[in-house]
């Protein structure tokens, strides 16, 4: 049984927000249709308390992004909602980065429940919690498919997001368009 996680297609990723990744919101279209084909569809949130160690104003790398309850950390209005079966939130732990979708949430649980036995990814961003959640995903021992065209990287550094495809296929995960 297959899976589509859809990693944190929040408005704070998409243009205009807080922690924008650029094209970000170039993820939805490839995104509805893959949901379109999948029998099992996650939709992952970053969802932070107010005061989370991510932040700057904590002495972390981020600007605040993706408050949980705010606007900024609701699903892209273009995501179609109605295929989305779960909706999984991660980085509420003030202390911890909480980037993959596996990390202090029951998504591990949820797809083995379910007879989950191989994931495709996609969304934001293809350097950070894409890559954190399909590494996470092949500990599990799941069989994971990164769809990179559903996928945009923040690339602090340039090049990040071809690295992390690098480090994704080194891990035997399968990236494809
Ligand atoms: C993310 C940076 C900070 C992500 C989340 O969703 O990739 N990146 N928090
Ligand atoms: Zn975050």
């Amino acid at each position: 049984m297959r899976a589509l996680i859809v990693v944190d297609v929040q408005n704070d990723f998409c243009p205009g927000g807080a922690l924008a990744v650029p094209d970000g919101d170039a993820v939805v279209e490839p995104i509805n249709r893959l949901a379109s084909q999948s029998p099992f569809v996650v939709a992952t949130r970053d969802w932070h308390p107010p005061d989370h160690g991510s932040f700057a104003s904590q002495g972390g790398p981020w600007p605040r992004h993706c408050v949980a309850g705010t606007p900024g950390a609701e699903l892209h209005a273009g995501i179609d909602r109605g295929r989305v079966d779960v909706v999984v939130d991660k980085g509420q732990a003030p202390d911890r980065e909480g980037y993959s979708g596996f990390e202090g949430t029951e998504l591990k649980r949820l797809l083995r429940s379910r007879g989950v036995d191989a994931v495709d990814l996609a969304g934001l961003a293809l350097d950070y919690c894409v890559k954190a959640t399909a590494l996470d995903a092949r500990r599990a021992g799941l069989a994971v498919t990164v769809h990179r065209g559903a996928t945009r990287a923040v690339e602090v550094q340039p090049g990040d997001g071809e690295r992390a495809v690098e480090e994704l296929r080194a891990a035997g995960v399968e990236v494809v368009d």
